[in-house]
Protein backbone atom coordinates (compact mmCIF):
# COMPACT_ATOMS: atom_id res chain seq x y z
CA UNK A 1 0.00 0.00 0.00
CA UNK A 2 2.58 2.42 0.98
CA UNK A 3 4.82 1.44 -1.92
CA UNK A 4 1.38 2.20 -4.19
CA UNK A 5 0.81 5.23 -3.12
CA UNK A 6 4.45 6.68 -3.27
CA UNK A 7 4.70 5.36 -6.91
CA UNK A 8 1.83 6.96 -7.91
CA UNK A 9 3.51 9.88 -7.02
CA UNK A 10 6.71 9.42 -7.61
CA UNK A 11 8.81 12.38 -10.08
CA UNK A 12 12.19 12.21 -11.24
CA UNK A 13 12.85 14.06 -7.77
CA UNK A 14 11.66 11.45 -5.74
CA UNK A 15 13.69 9.10 -6.80
CA UNK A 16 16.96 9.65 -4.49
CA UNK A 17 14.19 9.82 -1.42
CA UNK A 18 13.77 6.82 1.30
CA UNK A 19 10.89 4.74 0.48
CA UNK A 20 8.25 6.21 2.50
CA UNK A 21 9.02 9.78 1.57
CA UNK A 22 7.49 12.08 -1.69
CA UNK A 23 7.82 15.67 -2.57
CA UNK A 24 5.17 17.42 -3.49
CA UNK A 25 5.60 21.45 -4.29
CA UNK A 26 9.67 20.48 -3.63
CA UNK A 27 8.71 19.65 0.34
CA UNK A 28 8.88 16.69 1.50
CA UNK A 29 5.60 14.56 2.82
CA UNK A 30 5.48 10.82 3.53
CA UNK A 31 3.31 7.76 3.40
CA UNK A 32 0.72 6.78 4.94
CA UNK A 33 -0.02 10.34 6.54
CA UNK A 34 -0.04 11.81 3.16
CA UNK A 35 -0.91 11.63 -0.32
CA UNK A 36 -0.64 14.29 -3.33
CA UNK A 37 -4.14 13.71 -3.56
CA UNK A 38 -4.75 14.71 -0.40
CA UNK A 39 -2.77 17.65 -0.75
CA UNK A 40 -4.18 18.98 -3.82
CA UNK A 41 -7.93 17.89 -2.81
CA UNK A 42 -7.38 20.28 0.32
CA UNK A 43 -6.68 23.54 -1.01
CA UNK A 44 -10.38 23.58 -2.40
CA UNK A 45 -11.66 22.47 0.82
CA UNK A 46 -13.88 24.62 2.52
CA UNK A 47 -13.78 25.43 6.45
CA UNK A 48 -16.21 26.85 8.76
CA UNK A 49 -14.56 30.29 9.48
CA UNK A 50 -15.94 29.33 13.27
CA UNK A 51 -13.13 26.31 13.68
CA UNK A 52 -9.74 28.03 14.30
CA UNK A 53 -6.25 26.86 13.29
CA UNK A 54 -3.18 25.91 14.84
CA UNK A 55 -0.35 26.19 12.45
CA UNK A 56 3.19 24.84 13.72
CA UNK A 57 6.57 23.66 12.32
CA UNK A 58 6.67 19.97 13.69
CA UNK A 59 8.09 19.67 17.09
CA UNK A 60 7.19 23.34 17.72
CA UNK A 61 4.95 22.78 20.74
CA UNK A 62 1.79 21.95 18.07
CA UNK A 63 -0.03 18.74 20.66
CA UNK A 64 0.88 22.12 23.53
CA UNK A 65 -1.44 24.31 22.26
CA UNK A 66 -3.74 21.65 20.96
CA UNK A 67 -4.93 20.95 24.27
CA UNK A 68 -4.50 24.54 26.01
CA UNK A 69 -7.18 25.43 22.64
CA UNK A 70 -8.83 22.34 23.24
CA UNK A 71 -9.52 23.08 27.40
CA UNK A 72 -10.09 26.76 26.42
CA UNK A 73 -12.64 25.83 23.45
CA UNK A 74 -14.92 23.14 25.97
CA UNK A 75 -14.94 25.51 28.77
CA UNK A 76 -12.85 22.72 30.50
CA UNK A 77 -16.07 20.42 30.80
CA UNK A 78 -17.55 18.74 27.76
CA UNK A 79 -17.54 15.27 26.59
CA UNK A 80 -14.83 16.53 24.14
CA UNK A 81 -12.38 15.35 26.09
CA UNK A 82 -13.59 11.63 25.96
CA UNK A 83 -12.44 12.14 22.53
CA UNK A 84 -8.19 11.39 21.63
CA UNK A 85 -6.79 15.42 21.54
CA UNK A 86 -5.55 14.24 17.86
CA UNK A 87 -9.57 13.78 16.80
CA UNK A 88 -10.57 17.38 18.69
CA UNK A 89 -8.01 19.23 16.32
CA UNK A 90 -7.25 16.86 13.61
CA UNK A 91 -4.71 17.44 11.00
CA UNK A 92 -6.14 18.75 8.23
CA UNK A 93 -3.17 17.25 5.74
CA UNK A 94 -3.47 13.85 6.92
CA UNK A 95 -4.95 11.09 4.72
CA UNK A 96 -7.85 10.41 7.45
CA UNK A 97 -9.42 13.87 7.41
CA UNK A 98 -12.02 14.31 4.96
CA UNK A 99 -14.66 16.59 4.28
CA UNK A 100 -16.46 13.64 6.55
CA UNK A 101 -14.98 14.12 9.70
CA UNK A 102 -16.70 15.89 12.18
CA UNK A 103 -16.93 16.82 15.85
CA UNK A 104 -13.58 18.35 15.33
CA UNK A 105 -12.91 21.76 17.58
CA UNK A 106 -10.25 23.14 15.15
CA UNK A 107 -8.05 22.17 12.90
CA UNK A 108 -4.28 22.03 12.90
CA UNK A 109 -1.75 21.92 9.99
CA UNK A 110 2.18 21.89 9.73
CA UNK A 111 1.58 22.61 5.74
CA UNK A 112 3.33 26.26 4.48
CA UNK A 113 0.74 29.05 3.98
CA UNK A 114 0.99 28.47 -0.22
CA UNK A 115 -0.53 24.99 1.08
CA UNK A 116 -3.40 25.70 3.38
CA UNK A 117 -7.01 25.60 1.79
CA UNK A 118 -7.27 28.72 0.05
CA UNK A 119 -10.67 29.83 2.33
CA UNK A 120 -7.97 29.83 5.53
CA UNK A 121 -6.56 33.24 3.89
CA UNK A 122 -8.33 35.84 5.03
CA UNK A 123 -8.69 37.56 8.35
CA UNK A 124 -11.97 35.71 8.98
CA UNK A 125 -9.98 32.75 10.13
CA UNK A 126 -8.57 32.76 13.32
CA UNK A 127 -4.78 31.30 13.27
CA UNK A 128 -2.69 30.63 16.11
CA UNK A 129 0.68 29.82 15.24
CA UNK A 130 3.63 28.64 17.41
CA UNK A 131 7.22 28.85 17.10
CA UNK A 132 9.88 27.55 18.76
CA UNK A 133 13.78 28.03 19.05
CA UNK A 134 14.90 26.24 15.98
CA UNK A 135 17.62 24.42 17.86
CA UNK A 136 15.23 22.65 19.75
CA UNK A 137 12.80 21.98 17.26
CA UNK A 138 15.98 20.21 15.56
CA UNK A 139 16.72 18.00 18.42
CA UNK A 140 13.10 17.48 19.29
CA UNK A 141 12.73 16.09 15.93
CA UNK A 142 16.00 14.06 15.88
CA UNK A 143 14.11 11.90 18.30
CA UNK A 144 10.79 12.25 16.76
CA UNK A 145 12.69 10.45 13.94
CA UNK A 146 13.78 7.46 16.21
CA UNK A 147 11.06 6.34 17.53
CA UNK A 148 8.46 7.42 14.57
CA UNK A 149 7.34 4.38 12.21
CA UNK A 150 6.97 6.91 9.41
CA UNK A 151 9.95 8.64 9.35
CA UNK A 152 13.72 7.62 8.05
CA UNK A 153 15.79 6.70 11.00
CA UNK A 154 18.74 9.38 11.40
CA UNK A 155 21.91 8.14 10.82
CA UNK A 156 23.24 10.60 13.08
CA UNK A 157 22.79 14.40 14.89
CA UNK A 158 25.45 15.57 12.17
CA UNK A 159 23.56 14.01 9.35
CA UNK A 160 19.52 15.25 10.40
CA UNK A 161 21.19 18.46 10.94
CA UNK A 162 22.75 18.78 8.06
CA UNK A 163 19.37 17.71 6.31
CA UNK A 164 17.48 20.53 8.69
CA UNK A 165 19.63 23.49 7.20
CA UNK A 166 18.48 22.12 3.35
CA UNK A 167 15.33 21.66 4.43
CA UNK A 168 15.61 17.95 2.94
CA UNK A 169 13.35 17.09 6.09
CA UNK A 170 9.50 15.82 6.76
CA UNK A 171 7.44 19.21 5.96
CA UNK A 172 10.96 21.46 4.48
CA UNK A 173 12.51 24.13 5.69
CA UNK A 174 11.93 25.60 9.09
CA UNK A 175 13.19 28.80 8.05
CA UNK A 176 11.04 28.97 4.79
CA UNK A 177 8.30 27.95 6.70
CA UNK A 178 8.22 30.62 9.57
CA UNK A 179 9.25 33.31 7.04
CA UNK A 180 6.08 32.55 4.67
CA UNK A 181 3.66 32.61 7.31
CA UNK A 182 5.11 35.98 8.83
CA UNK A 183 5.15 37.81 5.52
CA UNK A 184 1.74 36.84 5.12
CA UNK A 185 0.25 38.03 8.98
CA UNK A 186 -1.26 41.33 7.84
CA UNK A 187 -3.74 39.54 5.53
CA UNK A 188 -4.73 37.15 8.03
CA UNK A 189 -5.70 36.90 11.69
CA UNK A 190 -3.30 35.31 13.03
CA UNK A 191 -1.42 35.12 16.45
CA UNK A 192 2.31 34.25 17.32
CA UNK A 193 3.06 32.40 20.48
CA UNK A 194 6.26 31.03 21.26
CA UNK A 195 6.85 27.59 23.04
CA UNK A 196 9.68 29.45 25.22
CA UNK A 197 6.65 31.73 26.43
CA UNK A 198 4.50 28.55 27.19
CA UNK A 199 7.13 27.62 29.70
CA UNK A 200 7.71 30.41 31.44
CA UNK A 201 4.24 31.21 32.05
CA UNK A 202 1.57 29.30 31.26
CA UNK A 203 -1.01 30.80 32.40
CA UNK A 204 -0.52 34.25 30.85
CA UNK A 205 -0.38 32.28 27.47
CA UNK A 206 -4.24 30.96 28.00
CA UNK A 207 -4.92 34.05 28.78
CA UNK A 208 -4.08 35.30 25.91
CA UNK A 209 -5.28 32.28 23.55
CA UNK A 210 -8.54 32.75 25.47
CA UNK A 211 -8.77 35.65 24.50
CA UNK A 212 -7.83 35.91 20.83
CA UNK A 213 -11.30 33.60 21.06
CA UNK A 214 -13.56 35.13 22.67
CA UNK A 215 -13.73 33.32 25.60
CA UNK A 216 -13.79 34.00 28.79
CA UNK A 217 -11.95 32.35 31.90
CA UNK A 218 -12.87 32.34 35.68
CA UNK A 219 -10.42 31.38 37.92
CA UNK A 220 -11.26 27.69 39.05
CA UNK A 221 -11.15 26.74 34.78
CA UNK A 222 -8.02 28.52 34.56
CA UNK A 223 -6.11 26.48 37.13
CA UNK A 224 -7.99 23.26 36.06
CA UNK A 225 -6.57 23.94 32.59
CA UNK A 226 -3.38 24.62 33.55
CA UNK A 227 -3.67 21.21 35.80
CA UNK A 228 -4.39 19.44 32.75
CA UNK A 229 -1.81 20.99 30.14
CA UNK A 230 1.35 19.93 32.20
CA UNK A 231 3.39 17.82 30.96
CA UNK A 232 3.11 14.71 33.39
CA UNK A 233 -0.76 14.97 32.67
CA UNK A 234 -0.56 14.84 29.39
CA UNK A 235 2.07 12.32 29.03
CA UNK A 236 -0.19 9.94 31.34
CA UNK A 237 -3.52 10.88 29.60
CA UNK A 238 -4.47 8.20 27.36
CA UNK A 239 -6.37 10.94 25.03
CA UNK A 240 -3.28 12.63 24.43
CA UNK A 241 -0.45 10.67 24.78
CA UNK A 242 -0.53 9.01 21.61
CA UNK A 243 -0.45 5.11 22.77
CA UNK A 244 -3.36 4.46 20.98
CA UNK A 245 -1.60 4.81 17.42
CA UNK A 246 1.00 1.72 17.85
CA UNK A 247 0.90 1.53 14.63
CA UNK A 248 2.65 5.16 13.92
CA UNK A 249 4.82 5.00 16.80
CA UNK A 250 7.14 2.97 18.70
CA UNK A 251 7.72 4.02 22.12
CA UNK A 252 10.15 1.77 23.05
CA UNK A 253 12.33 3.78 21.52
CA UNK A 254 11.42 6.94 22.57
CA UNK A 255 8.60 9.18 24.16
CA UNK A 256 6.86 11.98 22.51
CA UNK A 257 6.46 13.84 25.61
CA UNK A 258 10.61 13.47 26.04
CA UNK A 259 11.95 16.13 27.86
CA UNK A 260 9.41 19.41 27.41
CA UNK A 261 12.30 21.92 28.00
CA UNK A 262 13.82 24.72 26.05
CA UNK A 263 17.48 24.85 25.46
CA UNK A 264 17.86 21.00 25.25
CA UNK A 265 19.52 21.79 22.28
CA UNK A 266 23.31 22.60 24.42
CA UNK A 267 23.54 18.58 25.25
CA UNK A 268 23.39 17.82 21.41
CA UNK A 269 25.16 20.37 19.52
CA UNK A 270 28.82 20.04 19.51
CA UNK A 271 30.55 23.53 19.34
CA UNK A 272 31.39 24.08 15.58
CA UNK A 273 27.98 22.28 15.09
CA UNK A 274 26.56 25.18 16.97
CA UNK A 275 28.38 28.07 15.06
CA UNK A 276 27.63 26.69 11.90
CA UNK A 277 23.99 26.64 12.69
CA UNK A 278 24.45 30.40 13.91
CA UNK A 279 25.71 31.80 10.68
CA UNK A 280 23.13 29.85 8.39
CA UNK A 281 20.90 31.44 10.89
CA UNK A 282 22.68 34.95 10.36
CA UNK A 283 22.22 34.74 7.01
CA UNK A 284 18.64 33.07 6.78
CA UNK A 285 16.98 35.30 9.62
CA UNK A 286 19.19 37.88 10.53
CA UNK A 287 16.70 40.30 9.75
CA UNK A 288 13.77 38.59 10.98
CA UNK A 289 11.77 40.76 13.62
CA UNK A 290 10.60 37.57 15.61
CA UNK A 291 13.59 36.64 18.10
CA UNK A 292 13.82 33.12 19.96
CA UNK A 293 15.12 32.94 23.69
CA UNK A 294 17.99 31.42 24.49
CA UNK A 295 19.87 30.85 20.84
S1 LIG B 1 4.32 17.24 16.59
O1 LIG B 1 4.72 15.83 16.35
O2 LIG B 1 4.81 18.13 15.53
O3 LIG B 1 2.89 17.39 16.82
O4 LIG B 1 5.11 17.62 17.92
P1 LIG B 1 4.81 18.91 18.81
O5 LIG B 1 3.65 18.66 19.68
O6 LIG B 1 4.81 20.13 17.96
O7 LIG B 1 6.13 19.01 19.71
C1 LIG B 1 6.47 18.04 20.63
C2 LIG B 1 7.38 18.73 21.63
O8 LIG B 1 6.56 19.52 22.53
C3 LIG B 1 6.80 19.10 23.84
N1 LIG B 1 5.58 19.22 24.66
C4 LIG B 1 5.55 19.88 25.83
N2 LIG B 1 6.50 20.59 26.47
C5 LIG B 1 6.15 21.11 27.69
N3 LIG B 1 4.93 20.94 28.25
C6 LIG B 1 3.96 20.25 27.63
N4 LIG B 1 2.77 20.08 28.20
C7 LIG B 1 4.25 19.68 26.34
N5 LIG B 1 3.54 18.94 25.46
C8 LIG B 1 4.38 18.67 24.45
C9 LIG B 1 7.22 17.64 23.70
O9 LIG B 1 7.85 17.17 24.87
C10 LIG B 1 8.14 17.75 22.50
O10 LIG B 1 9.37 18.40 22.81
P2 LIG B 1 10.73 17.64 23.24
O11 LIG B 1 11.77 18.70 23.24
O12 LIG B 1 10.99 16.58 22.23
O13 LIG B 1 10.47 17.08 24.61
Amino acid sequence: MIQERVAKNSTMENSELPMTYFRHNGIIFCSPLHTAEQLEWLKDFNIDPHIPVIVTYPKSGTTWMQQVMSLILCNDNDSKKEMNLYERAPWMEIVRFTSETTDYQMLTTHLRYQMVPNCVKNKMFKIIYVTRNPKDVIVSSYHFHKYSRFLEKPKDFQDFLKKFIEGNVFYGSWFEHIREWYSHKDELNILFVAYEDMKTDLRSVVQKVASFLNKKLDEETLKSILNQCTIKHMQENPKTNYKSVPELFDFESGSFYRKGITGDWKNHFFVSQNEWFDSIYQEKMGDFPLKFDDM
